[in-house]
């Protein structure tokens, strides 16, 4: 009786309109929440693969409150600690079972629950069909056990998502994990033209927009990366290592393309909104430079991405050694843009508050050290 079902739903990829989106990023929220608590190398799941071992199925609501009470009849009343043996015997009594918010305790077991029919269930079996209401109506992420199909699904406030077998999330992950190696090679090489022509002072809008491109598309492909990373669990700490290694800087250099690039009229609006602009683009839009140069805050013509722009020089400055972020805030301030703090002198630079002597000398060979390794081949 069991029909194919609507298959595996990937964490929603910024797919989510305009005015849906806080509702969105919460349930995604909750999602990754309740995915860590069930990942391989938690109790949890221990219990979970004990059931699916076991041939029995079960049905878990995770957590307890008044709207749960009210929708359990008969049963046990337990209150017992959570142990993977325990959840596994009480499992194979007929009826779901309701552990405490923190997941630590087994408050109920063998209950007959009877959520409001009215609420709307696409799944089939009376199993998935009350666990995917009970979801929609406790705001409790909801397990349900498939004796007849073997596998465990997992409902959050109505969205349904199957648990994988590690060794297929990791063969996604290590797919997606290739494909943010490429990205990222084209990110570096992007990223060291436009450093070199901004020290020419050479740099056209379709340059910087071009890294800030590259910097979305490479934060796409690590975000679906670090999803799998909470989803494996212990079995992911290898992926995880090989994620940060490759992000390192990526973040951070988002906000510093951006601070650099923010067109000087539209200057009210901050680097989290164009930030958000950037990620409401669709991942063909994306593709399409003049979109991206519109989300910044360039007009969206071909003509706009060829007009010669300066950067304020963030980006290279955080290139600099040991240099405080209050630092170079002030640098740039004080400057005004790239072209003349490359100008200037060590005596220049001390007149900025908080730049003693060292630090306007580092400061100058920092800079001198980038022009020399950034000239353009
Ligand atoms: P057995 O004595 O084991 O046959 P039971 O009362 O233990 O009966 P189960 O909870 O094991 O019943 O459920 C067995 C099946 O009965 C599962 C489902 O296909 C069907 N079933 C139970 N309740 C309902 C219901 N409210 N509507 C439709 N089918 C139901
Ligand atoms: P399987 O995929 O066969 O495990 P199913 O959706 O076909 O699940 P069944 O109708 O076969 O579900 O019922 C299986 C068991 O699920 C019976 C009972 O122990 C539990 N169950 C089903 N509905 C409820 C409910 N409303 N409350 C508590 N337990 C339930
Ligand atoms: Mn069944």
């Amino acid at each position: 009786h069991h029909e194919e079902r609507c298959g595996r739903r990937r964490l929603p990829e910024n797919q989510i309109p305009g005015g849906t989106a806080v509702v969105g990023t919460e349930r995604e929220e909750q999602l990754r929440q309740t995915l860590a608590r069930i990942a391989p190398g938690t109790t949890l799941r221990d219990g979970l693969d004990r059931i699916l071992r076991g041939n029995t199925g079960a049905l878990i609501v995770f957590g307890h409150d008044k709207t749960v009470d009210a929708i359990c009849t008969g049963g046990f009343p337990l209150d017992v600690e959570f142990t993977p043996t325990g959840l596994r015997e009480l499992a194979k009594m007929d009826g779901a079972l309701v552990l405490s918010n923190d997941g630590s305790r087994i408050v109920r077991a063998a209950v007959h629950l009877m959520p409001d029919a009215s609420i709307p269930a696409v799944e089939s079996g009376t199993r998935h069909r009350t666990a995917e209401r009970v979801s929609r109506q406790t705001g409790f992420p909801v397990i349900s056990v498939s004796q007849s199909m073997r596998i465990i699904g997992l409902y959050v406030n109505g969205l349904r998502y199957v648990l994988d077998e590690t060794s297929s999330i990791l063969s996604k992950a290590n797919q997606a994990l290739a494909t943010l190696e490429r990205y990222k090679l084209r990110l570096d090489e992007v990223s060291g033209t436009l450093s070199a022509l901004e020290i020419e002072d050479l740099v056209t809008v379709r340059d910087a927009m071009s890294v800030t491109q590259r910097l979305e598309m490479v934060r796409r492909i690590s975000d679906e990366i670090a999803g799998y990373v909470i989803e494996l669990g212990t079995d992911g700490r290898l992926l995880k290592l090989q994620l940060d290694e490759l992000m390192a800087g990526v973040d951070a250099d988002r906000e510093l393309v951006i601070r650099d690039y923010l067109p000087a009229g539209r200057r009210s609006r901050s680097v989290e909104d164009v930030l958000e602009d950037l990620d409401r683009l669709s991942a063909t839009e994306l593709l399409d430079l003049t979109l991206v140069a519109r989300g910044v805050g360039y007009p969206a013509t071909a003509d706009a991405l060829e007009g010669a722009v300066s950067p304020r020089g963030y980006r290279l400055l955080a290139k600099v050694p040991r240099l405080p972020g209050a630092v170079i805030d002030r640098l740039v301030e004080h400057f005004g843009g790239l072209q003349k703090l490359l100008g200037a002198t060590v005596d220049d630079l001390r007149a900025v508050e908080g730049v003693g002597d060292a630090r306007a000398r580092s400061v100058r060979e920092g800079l001198s050290r980038l022009a020399e390794s950034s000239i353009l081949e």
